[in-house]
């Protein structure tokens, strides 16, 4: 006989982590402070957080966890990476160092191209390896939900193991993985020229990735180098006939009006964002849909354009940050560092940062479950060695990430 989840929550043990200062990030109060705080885990999920001393009577908690006075925040949740590919892109980082220009190394077979030829002579196994020790990475940082797009493959065999190896990241590691078809990143050699048929074969590729359970959202790259308002079009219409959500790169390097056309499909999110316009801002607001900021690209481009972050947040667009981990244009793997380059680049405030890593990440994936900590919510937090969560803004280069909760249970760091 099998359990309904809602008794097998009930019947899981209640678990006490106690003496901790919670940055909750729900309600209306600066951080959703509580400063003698305790939560109550049952199973997966949060059962009770508040004051300590507010703790319902007559509980029996199996387990009591001290935390000691640590400071505890929701889980980090990286909304947006290109985690799974092969090779790196170093020796293109020094060639560009000594003169080279980002033309003179296209010609030459690097750039994004390199990257797909590299991903497709791995095989699985050096895929998964890589991409799991990136995870490891970003986890010991806090992180407990992470994005992981496709779009180093270009083909629909490469495509579909690259999002199988994001799957097994989900079923291997501690971490909560949602995958992303990012087939329209670049347009692949065997189409060169031929960008509306490989848009059309990509589709063809989604209904497939899909049966396979390899698919939650569908993302494309709107761009002047990347596909037209009306291949993008294409490829949300395949994702709108099979019910996937679609997300959008959009106004990275120009304004291409991708963030209307993302809102008219009700994007979960548009992502990068730096050249949006006024009536993007506006679609935006009014889809609901998430501005994804990504410090990392726009520091290692050398961008100078900064996103609109006073107008997105008059206009009330919830706005999250991400590493965009990818090995040529953000090549992090530190959400920390995007929390603290969100606010001196972007001049989100600490609190904003945070909710962007968090609950806003969490959003853009459309994940409502998690991200605050609530009752009801997935018992995923992080404790960290610090007074209070600004300080993870203000320093840089600094990990004090001491302990992680996953799903009620404790991860142990790698
Ligand atoms: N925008 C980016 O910055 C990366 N992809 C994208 O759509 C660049 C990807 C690469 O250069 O490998
Ligand atoms: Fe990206």
């Amino acid at each position: 006989m099998h359990h309904a989840p809602a008794d097998a929550a009930r019947e899981a043990p209640l678990h006490l982590w106690r003496h901790a200062r919670l940055a909750t990030l729900d309600g209306a109060a600066p951080w959703g402070w509580v400063e003698r705080g305790a939560l109550l885990t049952r199973g997966q999920d949060i059962a009770w957080v508040g004051e300590e001393s507010a703790l319902p009577a007559g509980l029996a908690p199996e387990q009591e966890h001290d935390l000691g006075g640590a400071l505890v925040t929701p889980g980090v949740v990286d909304c947006h990476t290109h985690l799974v590919y092969g090779g790196d892109r170093a020796a293109e980082f020094e060639q560009r160092l000594l003169g080279a220009s980002y033309e003179d190394i296209a010609r030459a077979g690097g750039g994004i191209r390199a990257t797909v030829a590299a991903t497709r002579a791995a095989s699985n196994e050096q895929l998964f390896a890589r991409a799991a020790a990136r995870a490891r990475v970003l986890m010991a940082e806090g992180v407990t939900t992470l994005e992981v797009k496709s779009g180093y493959g270009l083909a629909a065999e490469h495509e579909s193991r690259c999002l199988a190896v994001a799957r097994r990241l989900g079923h291997e590691l501690p971490l909560a993985v949602r995958t992303t078809s990012l087939a329209a990143h670049a347009l692949p050699p065997e189409y060169a020229g031929n960008a509306d048929d490989y848009i059309a074969a990509a589709c063809t590729w989604l209904a497939e990735q899909h049966a396979q359970g390899l698919v939650d959202a569908v993302d494309a790259f709107c761009e002047r180098i990347g596909f037209t308002l009306a291949q993008t079009e294409r490829v949300f219409q395949a994702a709108q006939r099979l019910g996937l959500p679609v997300k959008l790169h959009a106004e990275q390097l120009s304004d291409m009006g991708g963030a209307q056309l993302a809102a008219r499909y009700g994007a979960l999110s548009c992502d990068h964002l730096e050249h949006l316009s006024a009536d993007g801002i506006a679609a935006m607001a009014g889809a609901g849909t998430v501005a994804v900021l990504l410090p990392g690209a726009y520091y290692f481009l050398r961008e100078t354009k900064l996103p609109p972050v006073a107008a997105l947040r008059a206009a009330g667009v919830p706005i999250a940050i991400a590493t965009d981990h990818n090995p040529g244009s953000s090549p992090t793997l530190s959400p920390l560092l995007m929390l603290h380059m969100a606010c001196t680049f972007f001049r989100l405030t600490p609190e904003e940062a945070w909710r962007g890593l968090t609950v806003n990440g969490a959003r853009a994936l459309g994940l409502a479950d998690r991200g605050v900590l609530r009752a009801g919510s997935r018992a995923d937090f992080a404790v960290w060695d610090a007074e209070h969560p600004r300080e993870m803004a203000y320093r840089f280069g600094h990990h004090p990430c001491r302990r992680v909760v996953f799903g009620g249970t404790e991860r142990t760091t790698p």
